[in-house]
């Protein structure tokens, strides 16, 4: 009977060196008992395994896994999975769940206040036991750029026009927010940043938009600007963001993705005052709820049906 069990058993690989896998067996468990969640270390027959969840390919790759008919990505960008390594014509998709939206969301909204209230400022000046007066902003002097209106951008757009700050919203494809001014392709793109004190960046990382925060799109933002990115660290130059502070054209940032992670202890921007680094950590996504989407994307990649929210190759997104 036990054995009997077992064999009925399915597996999930599972890799990735941040999330825990005991937490994602446990919630797969929960839901359908006969899915196994499987740490790439613990797996003895590789080909028989169908589906994958991942956040990076295990160490040893994925050649050994022959039988392959989906890969869940355990985020909502893919980048860190390098497209080019995965088996090729086997779906990918990535990982959308409320949890990820309300925690990305909050640190957006936190960074914002973080900015437009002067809690950076303010910071500085305690440290330097500075008593430095000085009225607050008004929101309606503060207009919020949101760079990528998908499932993340759109969300933050609409959270922080509730909040009462003027919202604009930058993709490629033109989109309708209520209350928020949407642009969209690159002729757009500099009305966009001139019109915003403080860029939020939440796009995809495809070729197309690596380096995008840089020198020339700095100087399109009114002078004083600030710079939040939680996007991925290949969509900053970093060292532009460094001369554009020296320069006096951004006052300040935050930055939650790296060109290199863990950023190296040596990198410049720790010893920067205007910035804050915060290690990968502005989105969470809870295994307990996000398990419906992985279980639900199990099913179809066995059926040989689309997966939910498919990246779409071609695009890089
Ligand atoms: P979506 O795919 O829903 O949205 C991506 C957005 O990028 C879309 O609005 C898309 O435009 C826009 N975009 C892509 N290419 C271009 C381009 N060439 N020009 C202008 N806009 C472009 O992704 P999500 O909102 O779910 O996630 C966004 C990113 O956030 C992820 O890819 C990931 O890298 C990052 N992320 C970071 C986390 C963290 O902890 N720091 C956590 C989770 C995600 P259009 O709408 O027209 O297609
Ligand atoms: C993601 C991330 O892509 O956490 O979900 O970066």
């Amino acid at each position: 009977m036990d054995g009997d069990r077992q064999q009925m058993k399915q597996q999930i690989l599972f890799s990735s060196d941040l999330d825990d896998p005991a937490a994602w067996a446990a919630a797969v468990a929960a839901l359908r008992p006969e899915i196994e969640v499987v740490d790439w270390r613990n797996v003895t027959d590789p080909a028989s395994v169908p589906f994958a969840l991942l956040w990076k390919p295990p160490a040893a790759g994925l050649a050994a896994f022959t039988g392959l008919k989906g890969i869940q990505s355990l985020g909502a960008g893919i980048n860190q999975l390098n497209l080019a390594e995965l088996p090729a014509g086997v779906p990918l998709a990535r990982l959308i769940d409320d949890s990820l939206t309300e925690t990305m969301t909050d640190y957006a909204v936190a960074a914002v206040y973080r900015h437009y209230r002067g809690f950076d400022h303010f910071e500085r000046q305690t440290r330097a036991r500075l008593w430095d007066y000085r009225p607050a902003r008004r929101k309606g002097d503060f207009p919020i750029g949101v760079m990528g209106l998908g499932v993340l951008g759109g969300a933050i757009a609409r959270q922080l026009r509730d909040l009462g700050f003027p919202v604009s919203g930058w993709s490629r494809g033109p989109h309708r927010i209520d209350g928020v001014r949407c642009h969209a392709g690159t002729g757009e793109l500099p009305d966009f940043l001139a019109a915003s004190r403080l860029v939020v960046n939440v796009l995809a990382l495809t070729p197309a938009t690596a380096g995008i925060l840089n020198a020339g799109t700095f100087a399109l933002m009114p002078a004083e600007s600030f710079v939040v990115n939680i996007g991925r660290g290949g969509h900053l130059i970093e060292d532009d963001l460094i001369a554009a502070i020296d320069a006096g054209r951004i006052a300040g940032a935050t930055l939650d993705v790296f060109s290199t992670e863990p950023l190296p202890v040596e990198h410049p921007i720790y010893s920067r005052p205007e910035i804050l680094a915060t290690p990968h950590v502005a989105g969470a996504i809870a295994p307990e709820t996000a398990a419906r989407t992985v279980i639900e994307n199990f099913d179809r990649a066995l059926r040989g049906d689309p997966l939910l929210n498919a990246v779409d190759t071609a695009r890089g997104y």
